[in-house]
């Protein structure tokens, strides 16, 4: 029996095991929405195209699944690429559809018409047009298979109408063929027995963690392999939740934001074992003077991020659980030179400690004024192990980062490469669609938050009880954090005048809103909000002009960093 492409799709997407799909219908995706009304597959309705991609994206990151967003042509499919690079940026597996209009008005400027294939080259690991329904499925099964293999990313599909109407026989392929695409998994066994003997012989090593561990599932490994060797170990932003934060060895971010304790170890070490990183300018500071002592090894899936930003003595290309698995194996064998090796170090451990006690992270609470720090201190407190965290982008992000203790992988979603405002909404929306009984809170800047905040009205219509909380100081404050520092304190255009009624504003729109500027009130309302069914905005009018700390300017070494302010 034949089938049209609209139900080829639909057939495709359940063979892939996908169950939730994020979307905005159009007319150039009429018919695979008249199809999904008799499909099992769920649909959420967002209030905005780039809210679908950043929910199919937050779907993705908190279940290790493809992400699958659809848009129709024209501004529904532009609308979605800041949510496709975000996504491409940090590495997250991804399928979007898009519509187009009919194959025989492609480059006539056609009503709705926008070039997709040419729009997210950029931006996307693959992407496809569909001339033609004999390809449909295989394109699908290709599409699925690039996203979640090798470095993950997100694969555009391009489906024009013409073609969701025409019929053809459906016969899913078993395999793929895909000539030019074959990521390494393995890693080179050579390598590996090299970068044994070069961490064996350091005596001031650190393990730098990225997003890669979170993405091959390797933190039971990490650990292992850390543990082993009883190697400090400091992430990325996107590494974060990989390692728990409270472990011994835990040196928690480093970077722009990082901890001194953190920065002075990769400054002085002899040896940097990158895993699933990408060594971008964030972490680094000035490259002349990243890790100047430091051996580095390399390990990631993807051959293009090697040597791109630093120098590598010992690059590792494979899967990162592979190559880990391997190398705690190693380690096994040389269980001597291991134990030596470990008292070996132990002096740089104490070191490392001696910058712990000298700069942990703190801050300054205040009886008369909320410190952002204190709130985020106060959900971690208030919230179990499993919770999901969403962030938006700004210093509460950093905050976030800094004074929330992630012990899980998965846990943290944020947007870390591309750096987006408005994404943490709409991907606690798809985390909470993923796992409807687990508590997912979205920690947000007044700012941020306006960005996607018409997706309050899909939390309440499909009952995803993501809990907001607003750090409300009435700034774009990361902004406002450099005006101050490097522009003198000149305000241009930083500051959110307008104060906004976000209680009536949860309201409006049938969520609750509870508001409080007083430090005292702040443990009482997160309790309430978590006892609240349904969403609830937490607004915490807190300190206008508080300041992320430590901070390494721009441009500067990682050992140049600003304490206090
Ligand atoms: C889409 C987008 N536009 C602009 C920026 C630049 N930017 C980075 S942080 C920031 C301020 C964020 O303000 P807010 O959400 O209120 O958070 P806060 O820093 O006050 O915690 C801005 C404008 C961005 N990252 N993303």
């Amino acid at each position: 029996m034949k089938k049209t492409g609209s139900q080829i799709l639909l057939e495709c997407l359940q063979l892939e095991g996908v169950d939730t799909v994020f979307g905005y219908p159009g007319g150039t995706v009429i018919n695979i929405y008249d199809d999904l009304m008799g499909s099992p597959i769920r649909h959420i309705l967002t209030r905005h195209e780039q809210a679908a991609v950043h929910a199919a994206d937050g779907y993705a990151r908190a279940t290790g699944k493809v992400g699958v967003a659809i848009a129709t042509s024209g501004p529904g499919a532009t609308n979605t690429i800041t949510g496709i690079a975000t996504a491409y940026m940090d590495s997250i597996p991804m399928v979007i559809i898009t519509g187009q209009v009919p194959t025989a008005l492609i480059g006539n400027d056609a009503f709705q018409e926008a070039d997709m294939v040419g729009i997210t080259r950029p931006v996307t690991k693959h992407n496809y047009l569909v001339k033609d329904i004999k390809d449909l499925a295989r394109i699908i099964k290709e599409a699925f298979y690039i996203a979640r293999t090798g470095r993950p990313g997100p694969v555009l599909v391009d489906l024009p109408k013409d073609v969701q109407i025409a019929t053809a026989k459906f016969a899913y392929p078993e395999t793929v063929e895909l000539r030019g695409y074959k990521p390494t998994y393995s890693g080179n066994t050579r390598q590996i027995e090299k970068a044994v003997k070069m961490i064996l012989s350091a005596k001031k090593p650190v393990v730098y963690v990225g997003g890669g561990v979170t993405l091959s599932n390797s933190s039971h490994e990490l650990k292992d392999f850390a543990e082993a060797l009883q190697a400090p170990v400091t992430t990325t932003l996107m590494g974060m939740a990989s390692f728990p934060k409270k472990h011994p060895l835990s040196l928690g971010m480093l970077g722009m934001h990082g901890t001194y304790y953190a920065n002075m170890a990769v400054t002085n070490s002899d040896l940097l074992v990158a895993i699933g990183a990408r060594f971008d300018d964030r972490v680094t500071g000035k490259i002349a003077t990243f890790a100047p002592h430091a051996k580095i090894i390399h390990i990631d899936i993807d051959p293009t991020s090697i040597k791109k930003n630093v120098r590598v003595d010992l690059p590792i290309v494979g899967d990162v659980q592979d190559v880990l698995q391997k190398m705690i194996a190693k380690l096994a064998e040389h269980g001597d030179e291991v134990k030596v090796h470990i008292d070996e170090t132990s002096t740089w451990r104490q070191e490392i400690d001696g910058w712990k006690k000298q700069h942990p992270m703190s801050y300054k609470n205040s009886k008369s004024v909320i410190k952002p720090q204190f709130v985020i201190e106060k959900i971690r407190e208030l919230t179990r192990d499993d919770a999901i965290i969403t962030t938006e982008v700004g210093q509460h992000q950093m905050w976030t980062a800094q004074f929330f203790d992630f012990t899980q992988p998965r846990t943290f979603l944020s947007s870390g490469g591309l750096g987006t405002m408005g994404f943490g909404l709409p991907s606690a929306l798809g985390a909470q669609a993923a796992f409807p009984d687990r508590q997912v809170i979205d920690i947000s800047g007044d700012g941020s938050f306006q960005m996607n905040s018409q997706e309050l009205a899909t939390l309440v219509q499909y009952r995803l009880p993501v809990k907001i909380v607003i750090l409300n100081n009435n700034f774009l404050g990361m902004v406002r954090q450099w005006q101050q520092l490097f522009f003198d304190r000149r305000y241009s255009q930083t500051c959110m005048e307008l104060p906004i009624d976000f209680v009536k504003l949860a309201e409006a729109y049938g969520a609750t809103g509870l508001s409080t500027s007083k430090p005292e009130e702040v443990e009482s309302v997160i309790q309430k909000a978590l006892e609240t069914p349904g969403p609830v905005i937490m607004e915490f009018k807190i300190a206008r002009e508080e300041n992320v700390l430590p901070m390494v300017p721009a441009g500067a070494g990682l050992n140049e960093m600003v304490l206090a302010s």
